[in-house]
């Protein structure tokens, strides 16, 4: 049983009274910084930090990880108000265990202080970068990968300024460690992005190949020392909320403000490209190998793909969660086809793996009740999410002569939620930074939903032109689009044969 120490934060001086299998597996402080990770959402706590933690645990090794937030403060005040300590709590429909993560060595708000973030990068003390920041801080175009850079990246680049956005930090920091010549160093995308190691090397290349004022031969000190393996990473992490943290005083007896709830279940797989050395991450269950593509397309496709059909369809239906999503009636039948039929149908799996047998899995997680994910907090962004997720499956289906039925159905309810109502006539949100262009589209294409699939499919830098250029595609696009106007998503899903 937890000890409840009043109102008490957590803390390095509240360990002891939390219970033993709920402390931390590293003595916290102890363990001197060799990572920096950049972005300090939920997704980094419940996944990167537990298994840089086990790792130590288990292997040892100078790994603490210094935590950057690009931009908000609040969990960077609460983290320092913690001593740096975080709780994870494993929720499943039938059990719940809340442990505290001692993973991090510092943590830093970019914004505040972005010379600390250089300097830190430069530091030869650190030798592995991890970044979950979100598809469009690469301020890559989705379908071509090149660089779009806005304003912000512009001026960075220009640096006439500390940097003020990701890839700012990264090439500046890269320049200040080209010229203390401070040795090797892995930047690793944890991102879902395609081939995002390759995604992230490029973004390096080409910021480099524009900026101003780096040093002389800083290209061949980058191509001689910097590596950016690939990674296909996993887990469920809703955002916080405040039951997250009501969940979390009662099981550990203090508050902690930076509490997240994951589902128990995460993979990481990560290419073993690692010139500085690295954590044993292999000890806390990781796979290291060397190439993670297969891997990547597996989850991206049959995971995150289907991840977006259910937001789209349950926030149209007006359902809240992802589990209560999969209440509506035949939906996970639907699904079941878009996984055997489309996604299965569109590449190869890694070895072993049956794409049928994962998606199962995978619909077994969305369905976690335990797990309050909101089907608003995954549709966000979809510009930046359906290339990888659905459009890249419908563009190699169709390569090889296949149809795309459940791909058009996904690309529908993206169209249909940017509309921006749902089938009970709420409003919806349409939170993307292209919501501007595809808005405008729509409104030019408002006659008919023929009109608002050619209008949309103009958007080449989300739309591929394989996909654009199709003329079945746009008809089945139409046709899902046509149905779900009339007659609603539920409506739709129960006359599906
Ligand atoms: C989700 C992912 O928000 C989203 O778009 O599809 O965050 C998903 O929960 C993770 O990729 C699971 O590993």
């Amino acid at each position: 049983m937890a000890v409840t120490v009043g109102a008490s934060r957590l803390g390095l001086g509240v360990l002891r009274h939390l219970p033993v299998d709920s402390r931390p597996l590293v003595r916290p402080g102890t363990v001197p910084t060799g990572v920096v990770h950049l972005g300090l959402g939920a997704f980094h706590r419940a996944h990167q930090a537990v298994y840089t933690e086990a790792a130590v645990g288990a292997a040892g090794g100078d790994w603490g990880i210094v935590a950057v937030a690009p931009r908000s403060t609040a969990v960077v005040d609460a983290l320092a108000a913690q001593d740096n300590l975080f709780s994870v709590s494993a929720l499943s429909a039938a059990d719940a265990t809340t442990r505290v993560v001692g993973a991090l060595s510092g943590v830093r708000h970019a914004p505040s202080d972005p010379d600390a973030v250089v300097a830190l990068l430069a530091d030869p003390a650190v030798r592995v970068v991890t970044l979950t920041v979100t598809e469009k801080a690469y301020q890559l175009d989705p379908v071509t990968g090149r660089l779009s850079p806005d304003s912000a990246l512009a001026a960075d680049l220009a640096g006439h300024r500390p940097p003020a956005t990701v890839p700012g930090l990264l090439l500046r920091g890269l320049a200040a460690r080209a010229e203390a010549d401070a040795g090797p160093l892995a930047l690793v995308s944890c991102d879902n992005l395609p081939a995002n190691g390759r995604r992230l090397r490029g973004l390096v290349d080409k910021a480099i190949e524009r900026a101003t004022g780096t040093p002389a031969g800083f290209v061949d000190w980058v191509a001689a020392n910097v590596t950016c393996p690939g990674t296909m990473v996993d887990r469920i992490v809703p955002a916080s909320t405040p039951e997250t943290i009501d969940r979390a005083r009662r099981a550990l007896g203090v508050t902690d403000l930076a509490a997240v709830a994951a589902e128990p279940y995460a993979q990481w797989v990560i290419e073993d490209d690692f010139p500085g050395g690295r954590p044993g991450w292999e000890h806390a269950g990781a796979v290291l190998t060397d190439d993670a593509g297969p891997w990547e397309r597996l989850k991206l496709r049959a995971l995150n793909g289907v991840h977006s059909a259910v937001a789209y369809l349950g926030a149209l239906a007006g359902r809240e969660t992802i589990a209560d999503a999969l209440e509506i009636p035949h939906l996970t039948d639907v699904l079941r086809r878009l996984i055997a039929e489309d996604v299965a149908a569109s590449f190869t799996p890694p070895d072993g793996v049956r794409v049928v047998d994962y998606g199962e899995q995978v619909l077994a997680r969305f369905g976690n009740p335990a797990i309050r994910h909101r089907t608003l907090q995954v549709a966000i962004d979809g510009s930046q999410k359906l290339p990888q997720r659905i459009l890249h499956t419908i563009a190699d289906l169709r390569a090889s002569g296949r149809s795309a039925r459940w791909g058009a159905l996904v690309v529908a309810s993206w169209l249909r939620f940017a509309l921006g109502y749902a089938d009970d006539g709420r409003p919806l949100p349409l939170q993307d930074p292209l919501a501007g262009p595809i808005r405008a589209a729509l409104d030019a294409g408002a006659q008919s939903p023929a009109g608002a699939v050619d209008a949309v499919f103009a958007l080449r830098e989300v739309i591929p032109a394989e996909v654009a250029d199709d003329d079945e595609v746009r008809a089945q696009v139409t046709a899902w689009l046509t149905a779900l106007g009339r007659h609603g998503v539920e409506a739709t899903l129960a006359g599906v044969r």
